[in-house]
């Protein structure tokens, strides 16, 4: 509250730019370091939901980030509250979403003594975020918070980490707000668009992949329009489903793990690559083989937001610093030639994609996942957001989910596990009324499970599908591959999850068969709770493809 003086504790100013700036959620864990900024939630009008653990905490702020395209905003306290916290700080910086997170620090008179859980937070978060700063002035709090919201969102966005003295917090100055932060678009040439225009006339197999960020629903119908009107097939890259209606007749599929063995040949036999907001990192790239490295073996064009990212590790044939949105827009001006040499093209990696998700592979079992993932796209409702972590069942989720809605997939192209929980419950704090599922493993959904008090605790009504198998599947397959038959630190014994889930005041319910699934998704809505399906998934389906005992198999013969 401001005084007479018209002077406000620095907690206070704090808080009141964030509401300027349009934050209308922030998630935190408390902490005695901060507490000035705590209380200065106390009657504004941004809903403060507090966690169980920062990690949490911190993926829900980049799930929002990531979702929304302006910052999420979390709160943790010093030392082991902002180390907790980093593995959504590490999601924000490779994801490319804007975050803040905010962490308390000593007061200023007992800094660089190493005081109670004192960090130097610049050095910690020098590398992994995009800007780490102390804000040692209270009155300079609307300066650096304004420029906090423009470095997370301008170019490539990236988290921003600011430490606030606790005394600090606390000292009362009088300054004046400043206005609210106006996103930086950044836009594609004219002679660009125009050698792009040059370029597709001359191809002969071109292809488009979209990915990384500050795409919006309507760059996703822009791109598609251009697709309809140049027959262009156009993937997602990895964890970047979200972007595209699966059922788009340009929709080629996903280009993450393991794409579809049609979908790689395509990309492989493209004479032009119009790659617009990835980075084409270690994943799509198919672990840096899909195209030569600095110099494509296809002409590669190449949109990023990020100046730095052009030419980073690809040297494009054409490099266009523009943002998704900017880009898109730009795309109506571009005229196809009067013969289009692919003609057919987009039809048949459309239909290629369909083919390759259409009905489930046998596994052995007696819950399939994949016909799981193929309920849910059947029955959800077509602007339902599914959210997942990291491990083998995803790739049930990208090859038989498909997305109907911009932004119905949230995942961490990080690799983050127990990621799903916490992006599902962000969701569904700013979406309230949207289905919102998590799909996870066993061993993902216990990385961050104990924040499903919270959703109990805010009524967030997300249903968690939790694919047991009672192994850290992903990396016994490794093993099998690589040493097999010595099975070490990838068995898992775990709870009865539904048991758990009622135990924190939701509902829960197992599935040990694929038909009673539909069944038990019912009651979890019906419940009108945070809910748990536990499904108890065979450990030899590994993968939609193969078994455990087949990859031993192959791996031991290779060796004889
Ligand atoms: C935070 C984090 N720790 C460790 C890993 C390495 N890792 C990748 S997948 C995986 C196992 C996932 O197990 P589970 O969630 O049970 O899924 P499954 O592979 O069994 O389907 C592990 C340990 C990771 N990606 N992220
Ligand atoms: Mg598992």
């Amino acid at each position: 509250m401001r005084g007479k003086d018209n002077a406000r504790s620095g907690g206070e100013i704090l808080i009141d730019q964030l509401s300027i700036h349009g934050v209308r959620q922030a998630f935190c864990v408390p902490g005695e370091s901060y507490l000035a900024a705590l209380d200065a939630f106390y009657g504004s009008d941004i809903d403060l939901i507090v966690c169980r653990h920062e990690s949490a905490a911190a993926i829900m702020a980049e799930a929002v980030g990531k979702m929304t395209g302006r910052p999420g905003v979390c709160f943790v306290t010093r030392g082991p509250g902002a180390t907790n916290a980093s593995a959504g700080i590490h999601i924000a910086r490779q994801d490319s979403s804007p975050m803040i997170v905010f962490v308390g620090q000593v007061g200023r008179d007992m800094r660089d003594r190493e005081a109670f859980q004192e960090l130097d937070y610049r050095a910690v978060f020098g590398t992994v975020a995009k800007w780490a700063t102390e804000i040692d002035d209270p009155s300079r709090i609307p300066e650096l918070i304004s420029r906090a919201f423009h470095t997370a969102c301008n170019g490539r966005p990236g988290p921003v980490v600011i430490a606030l003295p606790e005394d600090m917090l606390r000292e009362r100055v009088s300054v004046a707000d400043a206005a609210a932060y106006a996103p930086v678009e950044t836009w594609p040439g004219q002679s660009e668009m125009q050698r792009l225009e040059g370029l597709l006339r001359d191809a002969k197999r071109p292809i488009v992949l979209a990915g990384g960020s500050r795409w919006t629903e309507q760059a996703s119908a822009q791109l598609l329009n251009f697709a309809e009107r140049y027959a262009l097939p156009v993937a997602t890259t990895f964890r970047r489903g979200h972007l595209i209606d699966a059922m788009h007749p340009c929709y080629a599929g996903d280009f993450g793990i393991g794409p579809n063995p049609k979908l790689l040949a395509r990309v492989k036999g493209a004479d032009l690559v119009l790659l617009i907001g990835g980075r084409f990192s270690e994943m799509p790239s198919q672990g840096y083989s899909v195209f030569s490295i600095p110099e494509p073996q296809t002409k590669l064009v190449h949109v990023h937001p990020g100046a730095d990212e052009l030419g980073r590790v690809y040297h494009p044939h054409l490099a266009i610093n523009a943002a998704p949105t900017a880009f898109c827009a730009a795309l109506d001006a571009l005229r196809p030639p009067k013969e289009i040499a692919w003609r057919g093209e987009s039809a048949a990696a459309h239909a290629d994609f369909l083919a390759w998700g259409e009905t489930a592979t046998p596994v052995p079992g007696a819950v399939n996942l994949g016909e799981i993932m193929i309920w849910l796209r059947e029955n959800l409702p077509a602007d339902a957001i599914v959210t997942l972590g990291a491990g083998n069942f995803a790739g049930w989720v990208h090859r038989f989910y498909r997305v109907r809605k911009f932004g119905g997939l949230v995942g961490a192209t990080s690799g983050s596990m127990g990621y799903g929980l916490p992006a599902a419950l962000g969701m569904q704090c700013i979406y309230r009324n949207r289905t919102v599922v998590c799909v996870a493993g066993d061993g993902d959904f216990l990385m961050t499970g104990q924040d499903f008090a919270t959703a109990v605790q805010y009524e967030l009504p997300v249903i968690v599908v939790v694919a047991d198998n009672g192994i850290y599947g992903t990396i016994r397959m490794h093993q099998e591959r690589e040493y097999p038959g010595r099975v070490i630190a990838t068995k898992l014994r775990n709870p009865d999850f539904v048991a758990y889930a009622l135990a924190f005041g939701g509902y829960g319910a197992v599935v040990e068969k694929t038909a009673d699934f539909p069944a038990a998704f019912a009651a979890a809505r019906a419940s009108g709770k945070p809910s748990i399906i536990h499904l108890k998934i065979d450990p030899e389906a590994i993968t939609p493809a193969t078994t455990l005992a087949a990859i031993r198999e192959k791996s031991l013969a290779g060796r004889r």
